[in-house]
């Protein structure tokens, strides 16, 4: 699977995928991520990428001559899935987003920044808007590496049993149970019973039990999804 990120900011982008999963993922061929400089594609002498918005106020507007040679630049050579806008005004990303994505080949993903993209770019080349949450970021860089983490960890054959997406909080609309290691007592503090009792069966149960009341006090919400109220 392919990934495209279009930024103003690219250094943003060079930490997040050199590390861990991401890494060997890619390392092993099973994920490509090119991170693409705007201001490389500018137009004028002094490499803008933004300028004063019509009708006048506060805040620039990302150029669109430099994202229109880009994006037209990357249709030219394979055709996108999706091609998706970072920006607080979009939809909110949950897990069945990147379910759904992590079986593409190619996403194409443009960051936005100040007051965001003119408006034509968002009717002509976007085909989904993409929000991480309820609170401002800078610019959609940040936004970009986690909606790649959350995909490329789900492309088959990118995680072990060990850290299996069947486990995952949200994976069933169920946050996960509390989890231990060694030793059974620390500092007076004690693991559950339950879980030192080698009874798997009440394991599971017990598991499962947690599961749905951590849910039900921390995410009342995804509760009302789980018990069908939504
Ligand atoms: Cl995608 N971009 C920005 N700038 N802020 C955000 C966001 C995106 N998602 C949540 N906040």
């Amino acid at each position: 699977m392919r990934f495209d990120i279009l930024t103003i900011l690219p250094e943003l982008l060079n930490g997040p995928f050199n590390v861990s999963m991401m890494k060997r993922a890619q390392e092993r061929g099973l994920l490509e991520i090119h991170i693409h400089n705007i201001r490389d594609y500018s137009t004028d002498k002094h490499k803008n990428v933004d300028d004063y918005q019509y009708g006048g106020g506060a805040g620039m507007v990302m150029a669109i001559e430099p994202i229109v040679i880009l994006i037209e630049k990357l249709k030219s050579e394979r055709n996108y899935d999706e091609i998706i806008y970072m920006t607080p005004d979009g939809e909110l990303l949950e897990q069945r987003h990147s379910n759904s994505w992590s079986l593409k080949e190619n996403i194409l993903i443009l960051c936005g920044h100040y007051k965001g993209v003119d408006e034509r770019i968002r009717e002509h080349y976007i085909t989904k808007e993409i929000s991480i949450g309820s609170y401002v970021l800078t610019g959609g860089e940040l936004a970009a590496a986690v909606l790649v983490d959350s995909i490329g960890r789900l492309i088959p054959g990118v995680m072990n049993d060990e850290t299996s997406a069947l486990t995952d909080s949200f994976q069933d609309d169920l946050l996960s149970p509390p989890v231990y290691t060694r030793p059974p007592e620390f500092n007076g503090w004690k693991v559950p019973d339950i879980l030192l009792s080698g009874d798997f069966g009440k394991i599971e149960q017990w598991r499962e039990q947690q599961a749905i009341e951590r849910t039900r006090i921390r995410r009342p919400d995804l509760y009302k999804k789980f018990t069908g109220e939504a």
